[in-house]
């Protein structure tokens, strides 16, 4: 099964909207198999955001996303990234569709609540840095069956 690192930012913990993404994962049908708040250090939000260390506004997100807890998962399903990524909407609020939790949410794109692995590689490399191995639970929910046929 497909594996994806969602993580609920700074803006997202304050705004005090966690049960409410975890519950649209649920709901949908995805599988929590990791998850845990924490105080992120500048070496691992440096290291997460990598990718983005040569554009202007990487500071600005390294010292947001360092700034107060962050509540860090992992969700489990078929097609998992992809449609998280859905659940999530586009990286500006302002343009995010409604229904999403960006577009529900959010105003600006320099607090737009939540991030999420963008591909399988992403997700594997986020993963591992974000969780020990020891730290993630397989396990099979019952309703599997009225998830997948
Ligand atoms: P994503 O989170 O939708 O995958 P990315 O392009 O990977 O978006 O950017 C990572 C994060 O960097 C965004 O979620 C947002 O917090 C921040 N970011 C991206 N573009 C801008 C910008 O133009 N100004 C301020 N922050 C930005
Ligand atoms: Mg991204």
């Amino acid at each position: 099964m497909e594996r994806t690192f969602i993580a609920i930012k700074p803006d997202g913990v304050q705004r005090a909207i966690v049960g409410e993404i975890i519950r649209r994962f649920e709901s949908k049908g995805f599988t929590l198999v990791g998850l845990k708040l924490l105080q992120v250090s500048r070496d691992l939000a440096e290291q997460h955001y990598d990718v983005h260390k040569e554009r202007p506004f990487f500071a600005g997100l390294v010292e947001f996303i360092t700034s107060g807890p962050v509540v860090a998962m992992v969700w489990e399903g078929d097609g998992v990234i992809a449609s998280a990524r859905k659940l999530i909407g586009a990286t500006n609020p302002l343009t995010a569709e409604p229904g999403t939790i960006r577009g529900d949410f959010g105003v600006s794109i320099g607090r737009n609540l939540i991030h999420g692995s963008d591909a399988p590689e992403t997700a594997a490399r986020e993963i591992e840095l974000w969780f020990k191995p020891e730290e993630l639970a397989a396990w099979q929910p019952t309703i599997t069956p009225w998830l997948y046929e």
